[in-house]
C-alpha cells in the first residue's frame, strides 16, 4: 500500500492556552485544532477574529487545520422558535472561515453539557493523574447534588446501594469538587448552572431520542448548502461518555448512531469526527467495527484510550493502553488515509498529567506533557504501522 503520513495536530486553546505554540512545535505537531472560545456560544464567528487567530498560529509556523468546534446552540438542538436565527448564525460563521481557508468543522449534538467526568485528578499507579468517570459518583450528584426527579429509576441497585453508602461519609468539600467536575465545561466558556441543567433536562425529555436525531437532521440539512458550496467537511463528535446520562437523550453514541447520521442526511459534508476514547467507553461499542463503517467520511481523528471496569465506570488510559486496540485502529486509519489526497488529521486526545505538569495549572485533560508522550506513541505506532519512514 501506499501510504502517507497523517496530519499531526493538537489542540490549542488559544493565547490564553498554558501550552505556547512553541511546545506544541516541540511535540512535533504540525496542525492546530483550535476554536474562538471567546465568542457566546450561537454567536457569528467574525470574520477579523478569524483572521487575527489564523495569524498567529501561522506566525508559529503552524497550520490551523480544523476548527473545535463551532458550538451549535442550544435552540438549534432543541429547535425552539428562534432556531432560524441561530442557523443562520451558523451558517455565516462556516462562510467566514471558509473564506481564510479553514475547512474542516467539528461539532457535537450533546444536550446541554460537552465532555462529562466525576473526577479530574485520577491517580495512576505511577503517580500521573488521569479523567475518571464513575457511575457511584454520578449517581450521588444525580440523586443529592441535582436532586433529579424520579433520579433512581436510572441506575440498578448496587450502583444505588454504593452511592448511597459513600455519600453519607463525602464532606462538604468532596461533594462541592463533584459539583463542580460534572458541571465544568470548555476551558474560557460559561460553565453549566445547576438550574440551567434541570430547566434542559426538562425540555430534552419532551424531544427524546427521536426528536433529538430529527433535529440533528434538521440542523445538518440547514447547512448542507453552504458547506457543499465552500466544500466545508463537518465532522460529528461523538457523545462523551457514549450513553444517556441524567435523563438527557444521545444520539451520536453508536454504531447503529452513525450510520443513521449518515444515511439520513448521505452528502459527503457530513462526516465523523473518530474518537476512540468516547467511543471506546461504550460497552458495546466496537471502535474498530465503527470505523470501518463509517471511514469514508471520517475527517478528523481523537486518539485516546480508556478502561473500564464492570460497572462501565472509565478512567483515561495511557493511549496504546486501555480497552482500545490502538494498533488495529491506526492500522485501519493509515489504510484510509492512504486513499485520500489530504492527510487525515488526527490529535492525541487528552494526556495524563505528569512530570512537571503536576505541579503546573492545567486545562484537564490538556496539560503539555501527558499529550507529548501521547502523540510520540501514537506518531511511533504509525510509522510501525506502515513502515513509511
Ligand atoms: C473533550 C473534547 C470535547 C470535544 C467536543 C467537540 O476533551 O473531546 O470537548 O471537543 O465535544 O464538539
Amino acid at each position: 500500500m501506499n501510504y502517507k503520513k497523517l496530519e499531526q495536530t493538537w489542540r490549542w486553546y488559544g493565547p490564553i492556552d498554558p501550552v505556547s505554540l512553541q511546545d506544541v512545535k516541540q511535540a512535533g505537531a504540525t496542525g492546530i485544532v483550535s476554536a474562538l472560545h471567546h465568542i457566546p456560544h450561537g454567536e457569528i464567528w467574525p470574520l477579523e477574529d478569524i483572521r487575527e487567530r489564523k495569524a498567529i498560529i501561522e506566525a508559529a509556523g503552524l497550520t490551523w487545520s480544523v476548527v473545535e468546534s463551532v458550538p451549535v446552540h442550544e435552540s438549534i438542538k432543541t429547535r425552539r422558535a428562534d432556531a432560524e436565527h441561530y442557523l443562520e448564525n451558523y451558517r455565516t460563521s462556516l462562510r467566514n472561515l471558509s473564506k481564510c481557508g479553514i475547512k474542516t468543522v467539528c461539532y457535537n449534538f450533546m444536550p446541554v453539557l460537552d465532555w462529562t467526568r466525576t473526577q479530574l485528578d485520577l491517580e495512576m499507579t505511577d503517580g500521573s493523574k488521569a479523567l475518571y468517570f464513575n457511575w457511584i459518583d454520578l449517581a450521588i450528584f444525580d440523586l443529592h447534588i441535582l436532586k433529579r426527579e424520579n433520579a433512581e429509576a436510572d441506575y440498578n441497585d448496587s450502583i444505588l446501594q454504593r452511592a448511597n453508602e459513600k455519600f453519607a461519609k463525602l464532606n462538604e468539600k468532596e461533594l462541592a469538587d463533584l459539583r463542580v467536575n460534572v458541571l465544568m465545561g470548555i476551558p474560557n466558556e460559561k460553565e453549566i448552572e445547576l438550574e440551567t441543567l434541570r430547566a434542559s433536562i426538562k425540555e430534552y425529555a419532551a424531544i427524546g431520542t427521536q426528536g433529538l436525531k430529527e433535529n440533528l437532521k434538521y440542523f445538518l440539512s440547514s447547512i448542507a448548502d453552504v458547506c457543499t458550496e465552500e466544500g466545508i467537511k463537518m465532522t460529528i463528535h461523538p457523545d462523551d461518555p457514549p450513553y444517556p446520562i441524567l435523563g438527557l437523550p444521545r444520539i451520536a453514541s453508536t454504531l447503529e448512531d452513525f450510520e443513521y447520521i449518515i444515511n439520513e442526511v448521505n452528502k459527503p459534508f457530513n462526516g465523523v469526527c473518530f474518537c476512540t476514547g468516547s467511543l471506546g467507553a461504550g460497552m458495546k461499542n466496537d471502535a474498530l467495527k465503527i470505523f470501518n463503517a463509517v471511514k469514508e467520511r471520517v475527517y478528523f481523528a481523537h486518539l485516546r484510550n480508556v478502561t473500564k471496569d464492570e460497572d462501565g465506570s472509565f478512567y483515561e488510559a495511557d493511549h496504546l493502553g486501555g480497552d482500545v486496540n490502538m494498533y488495529e485502529i491506526m492500522k485501519a486509519l493509515s489504510e484510509e488515509n492512504a486513499k485520500r489526497d489530504t492527510s487525515i488529521p488526527f490529535r492525541p486526545d487528552h494526556g495524563h498529567q505528569m512530570l512537571d505538569d503536576l505541579a503546573k495549572e492545567t486545562n484537564p485533560g490538556y496539560s503539555a506533557i501527558g499529550r507529548l508522550r501521547g502523540l510520540a506513541e501514537l506518531r511511533g505506532l504509525e510509522v510501525g504501522v506502515t513502515g513509511n519512514y
